[in-house]
């Protein structure tokens, strides 16, 4: 397995959607108690359930410290990998390796720089030195040569590919202080197109109200398929979130992907406001530079932090009366996967959501 110095475009490779065929899906398990509550306990059983659920569909292997190896072995179902690997946190979709596939079907990992989504500026924890070794470790185990960027700071969910040249982002992520501040914006287009194989950037404004990731575009929106895209949307005008919404939809109606086609733009209404409770805040440890967990602060809760894989969509829910209204509007949107509903308030008290606690192999050439 090589460390490449070449750049992803110009040897032919793209980042495919996340729609098209999985090779497998990666997942790291969580433990550390400054964020997930009681240990990471109520946690780790709604982790196990994402992974059995996936792992019905194509491979799963769940990375996990030495320390929690024999629980996570013992909880999660047989046909699920498990591998000991250090980390600091479960957020694989974060810093593990984005995948990018050629036309033989070659597939390659980029490593992004990983510094906990801002550093020293307004980074949620510290250290973040295992995490940043994760891609490597999961190219390694998938046998990949891999591109590394000591350079460019970068999350998984901070970006989303429809596979065929265009590329989402958020100008609120992208262009925060603690990522990549000695770069234009144009340098910053260009560095994304050419390590995953695109030619236009779709720049929306800003992601989910008080997203503690600098709004990553997973929360905000995704490709259902190339020309169409899921966003979250709330019809109620005084939420914080509703400008947001508003601002995504109209900039995405009125834009055109890499192919010339006009934005199918699907809204997917959030569950009303999730607040931290007061039991919820009491259970997490506080660390000085970690980001603390208090009684009534609102949760980045979106239904759009969905997983699709080979046959299916993972999506979380959160017991909203808004539930029914997402899993349908998903089945419309996927007819030809099953919709899988996972209680998620558990992954959404730690930070994030479904998407972002996995990290999908393009299939490439190899069965
Ligand atoms: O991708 C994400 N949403 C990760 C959130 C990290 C939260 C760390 N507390």
């Amino acid at each position: 397995m090589k460390r490449l110095n070449s750049v992803p475009k110009a040897d032919g490779f793209r980042m495919p959607g996340e729609f098209e065929e999985h090779r497998g899906t990666y997942i790291i398990w969580p433990e550390r108690p400054d964020n997930w509550r009681l240990g990471g306990k109520p946690a780790q059983h709604v982790f196990v359930q994402v992974a059995n659920t996936i792992a019905k569909y194509e491979p799963v292997t769940v990375c996990v410290s030495k320390e929690q190896y024999s629980n996570a072995r013992h909880l999660l179902a047989d046909n699920v990998r498990v591998v000991e690997m250090s980390n600091n946190d479960s957020w694989i979709r974060d810093c593990g390796a984005t995948c990018v596939v050629n036309d033989q079907g070659e597939v390659r990992g980029v490593d992004w720089k990983f510094n906990s989504w801002g550093g020293l500026v307004d980074g949620l924890y510290f250290p973040w030195d295992q995490d940043d070794k994760v891609a490597q470790k999961m190219c390694e185990l998938e046998g990949f040569d891999s591109y590394r960027l000591d350079d460019f700071v970068l999350e998984g969910g901070s970006i989303h590919v429809d596979g065929e040249g265009t590329l989402m982002v958020t100008e609120e992520c992208l262009l925060s202080e603690g990522r990549n501040p000695h770069m234009t914006k144009e340098e910053i287009e260009k560095k994304l197109c050419d390590y995953l194989g695109c030619e236009k950037v779709l720049w929306i404004k800003e992601g989910i109200y008080n997203d503690e990731t600098n709004g990553h575009v997973d929360n905000m929106c995704n490709f259902v398929r190339p020309g169409v895209v899921a966003l979250a949307w709330t019809d109620d005008e005084n939420d914080p979130q509703y400008a947001r919404s508003k601002a995504a939809y109209d900039y995405l109606t009125s834009e055109t992907d890499a192919k010339g086609r006009k934005l199918e733009v699907h809204k997917i209404l959030t569950p009303k406001p999730i607040l931290i409770t007061k039991a919820e805040s009491l259970g997490v440890d506080a660390i000085d530079g970690t980001l603390p967990r208090q009684e009534g602060d609102r949760l980045a809760a979106s239904y759009v932090n969905y997983y699709t894989g080979n046959g299916f969509v993972a999506v979380p829910v959160f017991n909203d009366p808004h539930d029914q209204l997402a899993i349908q509007k998903l089945q419309e949107l996927y007819p030809g996967r099953v919709i899988e509903p996972i209680y998620a308030r558990e992954i959404l008290l730690g930070g994030g959501n479904i998407h972002c606690i996995t990290q999908q192999v393009p299939r490439g050439n190899r069965k």
